[in-house]
């Protein structure tokens, strides 16, 4: 259970047909049927799965057996055999006489959205807690549908020989699946209270992390690709344990940091599936800085920003050091970049354009380091230059007159709290970075 349906290590991809069913329930939930298709096809591509094609029927209902109409179902089935597809993947849930019904009818295998999220997921798990999680989703969603899969689940457990008499193969594999889940329950538990150690013990690596989160569709792993480029995985460096979503970034100064992209958000995550989402979402704990990316051409941006601002805040990672960076900008009206909320830490721009990628690169670097400020000292003022050099890193050094100008990068938590003397003499130039933000 734990390895992606997808993840076969063959070098074929899988061919799926996506299927949405638009029900007077569907309707009026509010959600929009074709929205949602749409992101079904990028979690279909996020799994590596190839879209062949997709089709929407209007019922009033779900047909009990066939859960499309039987004319539709004899559509797909030729669409199937014609497309050389191996999988449909619906956008609702299925009952487990239907997945099975359809899986006779149309010789393919049959997954649901959740299903789809939950291989997502289980691709993506890194920390034992993520692992656990998702395995617990799995067959917490599995159970009530065994009925509908020809799952063999002999081979989970061990042996069978205790079964009694008279019982079942579907219930001795319900047994196994219940056992399974007490067991991981009982793991996670424990994995739980060492959290904080592991935590803790991680960090001391000293190495800077980086992580890339935000709704799905946004152009994260755009941006990991286009940041740093695919031949230097972080794997072939020091940090051998690292899975491909993870590479090292180098920044303006030269320094190396790692940079790490999530599982992103997704509209109306089913309940059951939001512990194991956010165990996937562990390294926007662990991180030094987040980059909170928003699809600034998407009309949910606001509302999609405000969840994972929510979660975030309940993972306990909301006072973090984050940039707000607005992706897409080469797809909103320039009259309208202006209406893209956010404070000083937000940064607009595409990931196709090179001049915005070399500048968020330095407002990485600002964020992560501090700004660099000038200050115009009286030569006299021992003391101040002193405190200058003590909170931050003299970058240059110049008198003029009877002035001493230095050029610092400070972090503005070290300003706050031991800079405060130097603020007077601060120059009215503005930080080389924040002044090419401000010709936008
Ligand atoms: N126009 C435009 N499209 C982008 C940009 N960044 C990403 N995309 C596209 O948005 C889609 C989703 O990107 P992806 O990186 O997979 O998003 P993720 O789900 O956040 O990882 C892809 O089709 C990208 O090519 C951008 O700056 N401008
Ligand atoms: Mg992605």
């Amino acid at each position: 259970m734990k390895q992606s349906t997808y993840d076969t290590g063959a070098d074929v991809r899988e061919r799926a047909l996506l299927v949405s069913l638009v029900t007077d329930e569907v309707k009026r939930s509010g959600s929009d049927p074709k929205h949602s298709l749409q992101e079904l096809v990028h979690l279909a591509e996020t799994a590596g799965v190839e879209v062949a094609g997709r089709i929407m029927q209007n019922r009033d209902v779900p047909d009990t057996k066939w859960f499309v109409g039987k004319g539709k179902a004899q559509e797909l089935k030729a669409a199937i055999a014609a497309e050389g597809v191996t999988t449909a993947i619906f956008d609702q849930e299925l009952s487990g006489a239907q997945v099975r019904n359809l899986e006779a009818e149309l010789d393919a295998k049959i997954i649901d959205r959740t299903q789809l999220i939950l291989d997502i997921f289980a691709g993506r798990a890194k920390t034992r807690e993520g692992i656990l999680q998702v395995e617990l989703a799995q067959l917490t969603y599995l159970l009530p549908r065994l009925a509908g899969q020809g799952v063999n689940l002999s081979r989970q457990g061990g042996g069978i020989g205790t079964r009694g008499p008279g019982e079942t193969k579907l219930e001795t594999d319900r047994r196994h699946i219940r056992n399974r889940i007490n067991e991981l329950k009982r793991q996670l538990k424990e994995v739980i209270a060492h959290r904080n150690l592991h935590r803790e013990r991680r960090k001391k690596t000293g190495v800077v992390q980086i992580a890339l989160v935000g709704y799905t569709n946004a152009g994260k792993s755009t941006l990991l690709r286009q940041l740093t480029s695919a031949d230097v995985l972080a794997e072939n460096k020091l940090f051998a344990t690292l899975d491909p979503t993870t590479r090292t970034l180098a920044l303006p100064s030269g320094k190396e940091v790692l940079l790490t992209d999530t599982v992103g958000f997704i509209q109306n995550l089913p309940h059951d599936l939001v512990a194991a989402f956010r165990a996937t979402l562990e390294e926007a704990n662990e991180a030094d800085l987040l980059l909170h990316v928003v699809d600034a051409s998407s009309p949910m941006r606001d509302r999609q920003r405000t969840v994972v601002e929510e979660v975030l805040g309940e993972l306990g990672a909301a006072g973090k050091p984050t940039l707000l960076v607005y992706n897409k900008i080469d797809e909103v009206p320039s009259n309208a970049i202006g209406l893209l909320a956010g404070g000083a830490d937000t940064i607009r721009l595409s990931a196709f354009n090179a001049r915005d990628l070399d500048h968020l690169l330095h407002r990485i670097e600002d964020k992560l380091l501090g700004g660099i400020c000038t200050l115009r000292l009286p030569a006299s003022r021992g003391d101040l230059s002193a405190l200058a050099y003590r909170v931050g890193d003299v970058l240059s050094r110049e008198t003029e007159e009877d002035d001493l100008i230095l050029t610092l990068r400070i972090n503005p938590a070290d300003m706050e709290k031991w800079g405060r003397p130097l603020e007077a003499y601060r120059t009215a130039e503005m930080p080389e970075t924040a002044a090419s933000e401000a010709d936008r």
